[in-house]
């Protein structure tokens, strides 16, 4: 029910929708002023409509958040996103094997982390700039939608629900210790192992990464910090290998870490078993297409066409997998690309593997200037308009997206 005096939609991230409960930026998807939409989410394995339900493919970390046209930047800003977890019968038994940690009695330790940056007016309402066409920078951190927050925790390991959920900032994260970070799913998914990510995660907008902090050894006072320098919309400057960092950083959360040390600990360790990955293979690949982004008179072009919702891109055929390259056109330009409906596998980044953590499951890959990623992607059983589009929200409402077509 639209109670707000613009139009929105609805786009559940990551999601495994019927097309017409997407929240598609096409006009018949548009729930207006006072008038209401039904959606229709599922939550049934990707591929049970064919027949064929994967439960490989089910997810872990969902969010969702509007996806107006013109409007997605200043409403997802204002407020309009959130995170939408789910579980399955594999992710329940691995919570009740004591593998990840959930919960202990009252003590949760399955905490999400929604991280954004605003810009406040000296009323405290928020500030947005809708002529910041680059993309839009806070100068103020909030998590969870509050700023400077504290939050305790025993010594013991949580489960952290990274999601950036910034317009256009990117984020470094590091602990101002250096703890660890386990990485168990990337966006939406639980990778098949735990993977060791070292002191700090590289994270574009609407990206996510379930980690596994442990707190055993903490000292009593610990920040979650932002080390990225980025002072334009565009990006941070750098390449994805070396972008500026900066030691200390800009801290986000304050840990208070309490207590000693907790028995009988969540299990979780690198390589520890997550959920099987049913990989799409190279023979599997019936057609190949590549999409440059780049910009043309002050606007955004896919392959050198602007954006028209009444203009299918591609025309993938349902029951088949196809490979994708996105390449970005370039400019000092940073491109978060988000494919709706289905998990993109990335074969190869700039011509080699991606490291492991980004191998499997993806709806989301970062693009720095001139990168490029090839992609596989296996189209099921959602036929229908859906689209393609850069997830730094400024350039996404100046129509830096195509649509493409799932067909029969
Ligand atoms: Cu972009």
């Amino acid at each position: 029910m639209n109670h707000l005096d613009v139009e929105t939609s609805v786009h559940q991230h990551g999601g495994h929708n019927p097309s017409n409960s997407d929240g598609l930026p096409i006009p018949d998807q548009l729930i207006f002023p006072g008038s209401f939409k039904d959606y229709c989410y599922p939550n049934e394995p990707a591929g049970a409509q064919d027949g064929d339900p994967d439960p490989n493919d089910n997810p872990s970390t969902l969010w969702y958040h509007d996806h107006a046209t013109d409007l997605t930047g200043p409403s997802v800003y204002h407020g309009l996103a959130a995170l939408y977890p789910t579980t399955d019968d594999l992710e329940d038994g691995l919570i009740a094997r004591g593998v990840l940690p959930s919960r202990d009695g009252d003590v949760l330790l399955d905490v999400p982390l929604v991280v954004q940056d605003r810009r406040f007016n000296a009323d405290g309402s928020l500030f947005y700039d809708p002529f910041e066409h680059d993309g839009f920078l806070g100068d103020v951190f909030v998590v969870n939608g509050k700023a400077q927050p504290f939050f305790r925790v025993q010594r013991r390991k949580y489960r952290f629900r990274l999601l950036n959920g910034s317009n256009a900032r990117m984020y470094m994260f590091r602990f101002s210790n250096g703890l660890p970070f386990l990485q168990v799913a990337a966006d939406s998914w639980l990778l098949p192992f735990a993977a060791a990510r070292g002191d700090r995660i590289l994270l574009g907008m609407a990206e996510r990464a379930d980690v596994v902090v442990d707190f055993r050894n903490a000292p009593s006072e610990v920040f979650l910090e932002n080390i990225l320098v980025q002072d334009s919309g565009r990006g941070p400057g750098g390449d994805l290998n070396n972008p500026d960092v900066r030691i200390p950083g800009t801290p986000l959360v304050k840990f208070i870490v309490e207590g000693s040390p907790v028995a009988n600990d969540a299990t979780v360790q690198a390589g520890t078993l997550l959920r099987p990955n049913t990989p799409i293979r190279a023979n599997e690949i019936v057609a190949s297409r590549s999409f440059e982004f780049n910009r043309s008179q002050g606007a955004w072009q896919v392959n050198g066409r602007f954006y028209d919702p009444e203009r299918a891109d591609a025309t993938p055929r349902r029951g088949t997998a196809e490979r994708w390259t996105l390449k970005n056109g370039g400019g000092g330009w940073w491109h978060p690309i988000h494919i709706h409906l289905e998990a993109h596998q990335v074969q190869r980044f700039n011509g080699r593997p991606p490291p492991v953590y980004n191998s499997f499951k993806k709806d989301t890959t970062l693009l720095g200037p001139g990168d490029e990623a090839e992609v596989f992607i296996r189209f099921r059983d959602r036929p229908g308009p859906f689209v393609t589009h850069c997830h730094n929200l400024e350039h996404e409402d100046d129509r830096m997206m195509f649509r493409w077509d799932v067909v029969a």
